[in-house]
């Protein structure tokens, strides 16, 4: 395995809507690169990033998958990432390890939910982009209302650099707008393609789309524009880097023609990855804290830097264990080297560290900085975690994941199967960072929570694949949590000096309500040692902890902050213990004075109906404390969208049936978090009391 250097490399995350066909375009490049011997196909459970059982099962990508391509002396990382909106927080999760991302869009449907939703994560994590419009060779395909689309939803600096050959049945393909020429692919899906003069009959809508192209690159470019009023155009030893500064800088967005199963457009597709995206290097620097919570502090991406990694993905193997994958951030990782989890205080030796080609891994002596790789059984660092050299701490920001939207109770189908349950949901949780897995505060049962009933369902489903433990999936149940409404001060002490060996930890925090989704922030506003530095993570976990079994009816409390700003210590008697537990007693304390209060999920939810039920179904859903947003006619159906709280959601499927003679149908997916109305949240509060007893048991 030959070694790169950042600047041949290329970290491109394809992300888009669901079943645009990423996946399979992944494994079309890998073979035009030659890094395979086989055209795998996803509809076969053959592709190269959808090797998981349960991916190959339901035909849909569930986590982002990597995989490489050398080609033309670079090596090309792909980021394989799901489409389907409740996975989508894997694909956000992936996208820090990318410097580029391939928008990939179905030449029929055009621009879609996800569509727009991934475009936000690029922006979000500052990522260029190169549009794809694939699946040209299906029926009803168009290139030209894709980019009209595309240009509507995201502006005018979507341009085409590329231009199809034929569509529908007779996509044959490519016109490479930047050097006006044709590549014409091979028959056989090999994903070669022969270089060519541009047909005559496509040469007038080439040379048109040619000069758009021109007038943009040289737009935003004082030297380019320059040339372009002078001459007309740009030669192109000067349109070549213009283009790749214009991408670079996120100010163009090109557009090029693929279809991934016939295997048309890779070539030109691989082309393109090199010749116009960035390396990691072009980034300069990245940011990071120089502690957890601490100052921000920037690290160039370079090999001369100190090394540091940051993990993106953790897979649980029931076999292998854990595999860490990670970005090499700066410096060069070698294999064998021990480094220091930042995030922990641990140390981890990287012991085979490998390049990842779907499921397989090929070992290599070094990583250098820009690149991905993989590496096995480390022993305590996780997604999210910052690795490196000691002497030159660093951490990298978390990707925020968004709340569970649903939990389920479940039961093990087998009595023996209790411990064995807990113990795999925990490698699951690794894995996957938005499942939870908790127990109802009211009902004692084991609960599974997750972004949506299919996520449920998968974790549900491995845990039977790879754990070999059969449950029973109940009725939903609704996730509430617990966020207050005022700023509180309070003090929290714990003391007990008689006799033997005495306990004493001392705290004052303020706590403030933070907007919804905002979680949980630490702030420590210590000055002069009121408590030591060693005592105030212990101050930080006592909260947390209590946080976690929640204040009004158990739920876990969420969108606040804790400043820790004064406090008082004993030179003997105090410990880690007695802070931890001044901690929870402050958080108590305080949150009796915050206005504290219940939230609840709200819906998105979009119901297609004949037009005879319609106001039927609307006037149910007002019943449902639903808020009505739009309604759509659509060929003799009508589409109502609401949004409209879970917990009202619960019986739906087969209440809509019976509302409609089971000719409605709906799609349901998570909102935001809203305050539970004061009635309602009485009853909550009040069944939560009278399961009180239980409670007290679990906490003692
Ligand atoms: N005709 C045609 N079908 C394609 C093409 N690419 C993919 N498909 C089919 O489209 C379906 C979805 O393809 P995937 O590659 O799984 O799509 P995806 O974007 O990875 O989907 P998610 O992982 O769910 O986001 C599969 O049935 C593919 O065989 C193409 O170029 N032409
Ligand atoms: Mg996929």
């Amino acid at each position: 395995m030959r070694i790169y250097e950042g600047r041949n490399i290329r970290n491109v995350a394809l992300i888009g809507h669901g079943g645009t066909g990423k996946t399979q375009l992944v494994s079309a490049l890998l073979y035009t690169a030659g890094m395979v011997n086989r055209l795998g196909k996803v509809d076969d459970g053959t592709s190269v990033t959808d090797y998981d059982e349960e991916e190959i099962h339901r035909k849909v990508s569930i986590s982002a998958a990597l995989a490489y391509a050398e080609w033309n002396k670079a090596k090309i990382n792909f980021l394989d990432t799901p489409g389907y909106n409740i996975f989508l927080h894997e694909t956000e999760g992936a996208l820090v390890a990318a410097d580029a991302a391939l928008v990939v869009v179905h030449a029929v449907a055009g621009v879609e939910v996800q569509t727009e939703k991934t475009w936000g994560f690029a922006e979000k994590y500052g990522l260029p982009r190169v549009l794809v419009v694939n699946q040209i060779d299906r029926d009803r395909a168009s290139f030209e209302r894709a980019v009209q689309a595309l240009r509507g939803a995201f502006g005018r600096q979507v341009i085409p650099a590329q231009l199809p050959l034929g569509e529908e049945k007779s996509f044959r393909g490519v016109i490479d707008l930047v050097r006006m020429r044709a590549f014409l692919y091979e028959a056989n899906g090999s994903g070669k393609a022969q270089d060519s003069e541009i047909p005559a009959e496509a040469l007038d809508a080439a040379t048109r789309a040619h000069e758009a192209l021109v007038e943009m690159v040289a737009e935003g470019n004082d030297k380019l524009m320059e040339e372009f009023f002078d001459k007309g155009t740009i030669p192109m030893e000067d349109l070549v880097p213009g283009l790749r500064q214009a991408v670079a800088d996120r100010r163009l967005f090109p557009v090029i023609a693929s279809a991934g199963l016939p295997n048309i457009g890779s070539q030109t597709l691989l082309d393109f990855i090199v010749d116009y995206l960035p390396s990691p290097l072009d980034r300069g620097w990245v940011e990071g804290f120089d502690r957890e919570g601490g100052s921000p502090v920037k690290r160039a991406v370079a090999d001369r830097e100190p090394v540091s990694v940051y993990i993106f993905k953790t897979v649980a193997d029931p076999f292998a264990g854990r595999v860490s994958y990670f970005k090499v951030m700066s410096g060069i990782l070698k294999n064998e080297m021990t480094l220091t989890n930042f995030r922990r205080g641990s140390t981890e030796k990287f012991s085979h560290i490998g390049v990842v080609q779907g499921k397989a891994q090929t070992p290599v002596a070094e990583l250098h900085a820009g690149d991905l790789g993989a590496v096995a059984k480390l022993k305590e660092a996780l997604t999210g975690d910052t690795l490196g050299d000691k002497s030159a701490p660093i951490v990298y920001p978390q990707v925020k994941l968004p709340e569970p939207a649903i939990s389920f109770a479940i039961e093990p189908k087998s009595r023996g199967d209790e411990d064995k349950l807990s113990t795999a949901i925990h490698r699951m949780l690794e894995e996957d960072r938005l499942l939870r897995f908790s127990r109802d505060p009211q009902t004692k049962e084991f609960l599974i929570s997750g972004s949506g009933q299919q996520h449920v369902e998968v974790a549900v489903s491995k845990l039977k694949r790879r754990f070999n433990i059969e449950v029973a999936l109940k009725a939903p149940k609704v996730p509430y949590r617990e966020t207050i409404r005022a700023k509180a001060e309070a003090q929290g002490k714990h003391k007990k000096q008689t006799g033997g060996h005495g306990q004493y930890g001392d705290c004052w925090i303020r706590m403030e309500p933070l907007p919804r989704g905002a979680g949980f922030e630490f702030v420590n506003d210590i000055f002069g040692g009121a408590i030591p530095k060693n005592f105030i993570p212990a101050v930080e976990k006592g909260i947390v902890e209590a946080a976690e079994k929640g204040f009004l009816a158990g739920y876990p409390v969420v969108d606040f902050r804790v400043i820790l700003f004064d406090g008082s210590y004993h030179e003997v008697d105090s410990s880690e213990i007695a802070f931890k537990l001044a901690g929870s007693k402050a958080f108590k304390k305080a949150m009796e004075q915050a206005k504290p209060c219940l939230l609840e999920p709200i819906m998105n939810v979009e119901i297609t109906v004949p037009e005879q039920y319609a106001g039927d179904i609307m006037g149910n859903l007002n019943g449902r404390r639903g808020r009505v947003q739009g309604m759509e006619p659509k060929s003799g159906s009508t589409i109502i969208k609401a949004q409209v709280p879970l917990a009202e959601m619960l019986t739906y499927a087969s209440d809509l049936t019976s509302m409609t003679q089971g000719r409605g149908t709906y799609t349901m997916e998570y909102s935001h978090y809203d305050i539970v109305p004061q009635p309602i949240a009485e009853k909550i509060v009040a069944a939560a009391k009278a399961a009180g007893p239980a409670k007290e048991e679990e906490e003692s």
